[in-house]
């Protein structure tokens, strides 16, 4: 549901995965969904064109679905995970999942009532180089981290031409990249127990913020203290010598050694024994756009995850209710930067659940 940008590499990441048939589309403008159905068997080889609808009811009604992905503007999310949920169909939702807390508290209950599961598509953990940091953590070799930096930053005009909708959004930064990076703090490192944040915007065509940075407080148990300091910086203003986007930069600082997840996927694990360096570039496909790789690579195994989650072969990891904990981070990060204070994260705030 949903066929914009994202789609145009979600819906071959399907057909990477296997084992799934797209027998529907939707959009609101039903021209796009028709491009999009012709792209299904001319560029990704798929069987049969699916159908296109641009009343996302006369879909609910007409089609027999297993499942459906929402790939939509943030703002259609709700409606259409309740349509779903109305028909009891399972759902996966692009992430952020909604703009509040509240929203999101009703899409998770309305599920969970009507007895489907929601899951939320958080690729960014997926990515190749991430995936090998985090083996790199779990291995213990840096021993307990203590403190992390994970840096977002970018100078890239092409995002906002392929997705004009970002330059219209009131909240920018941590809403639309602050959602990944969040998830992977609290993958890396656990749940919050509070933060602080600051957000400017530079760009004076904008509606939102394009810089933030949040400092959390990560609750992890063995580690010194019991926590993990790590700051968030992210950017879509920030010039750098060699082109980032879109790479998630990492540095952790351990009780044993230090890991760093530098640009080009390099990761450098440094302990008492000296350095070791090692590349862990993305595996690359033909429908992926070159300017996106790392990202567009990591949906075939965050499809592959939420596929196993729906037919019940083990549980997936970025289900919705684990991401109403980002939602969380996200909407009192704004408060925190709104009220230049530190917030304290409570997480019973959602009384449907
Ligand atoms: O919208 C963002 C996302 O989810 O991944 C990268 C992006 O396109 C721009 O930062």
């Amino acid at each position: 549901m949903g066929t914009g940008f994202w789609a145009n590499f979600q819906i071959p990441a399907w057909f990477e995965v296997g084992g799934v048939e797209l027998v529907a589309l939707y959009n609101r403008t039903r021209s796009k969904a028709e491009a999009v159905a012709a792209k299904c068997v001319s560029d990704w080889h798929a069987p049969n064109a699916p159908r296109v609808y641009d009343d996302p009811n006369e879909l609910f009604r007409r089609e027999q679905l297993d499942f459906v992905d929402i790939i939509t503007e943030a703002p259609a999310h709700a409606p259409l995970v309740h349509l779903a949920a109305s028909h009891r169909v399972p759902v996966i939702c692009q992430k952020p999942m909604a703009s509040d807390i509240e929203t999101a508290c009703g899409m998770v209950a309305a599920c969970s009532q009507a007895g489907v599961s929601l899951f939320v598509h958080e690729n960014f953990r997926w990515q190749t180089p991430i995936r090998a940091l985090k083996a790199v953590l779990d291995s213990g070799k840096i021993g307990w981290p203590f403190r992390a930096r994970i840096q977002y930053i970018f100078y890239k005009p092409l995002v906002f031409e392929n997705q004009p909708m970002l330059k219209t959004l009131e909240k920018l930064a941590l809403a639309d990249v602050g959602s990944h990076i969040f998830d992977l703090a609290r993958f890396f490192f656990g749940d919050p127990q509070s933060l602080y944040c600051q957000t400017t915007r530079v760009r004076p065509d904008i509606a939102g913020e394009d810089v933030a940075s949040a400092m959390l407080r990560c609750s992890l148990p063995g580690a010194p203290g019991g926590h993990v300091i790590c700051t968030c910086d992210m950017s879509y203003s920030s010039r750098t010598e060699v082109e980032q986007f879109p790479q998630t930069l990492f540095y952790i600082e351990g009780s044993q050694g230090t890991v760093e997840l530098s640009p080009d996927f390099w990761i450098r694990l440094t302990t008492d024994e000296g350095t070791f360096a090692r590349r862990h570039p993305p595996q690359r496909f033909a429908w992926a756009d070159p300017d996106y790789a790392v990202v567009h690579s990591s949906i075939v195994p965050c499809n592959a995850d939420l596929l196993a989650g729906l037919r019940g072969d083990h549980p997936a990891e970025t289900t919705g209710e684990d991401n109403l904990k980002t939602v969380r981070l996200v909407h009192r990060a704004y408060e925190s930067a709104a009220q230049n204070k530190v917030i304290q994260l409570d997480y019973d705030d959602c009384p449907a659940l």
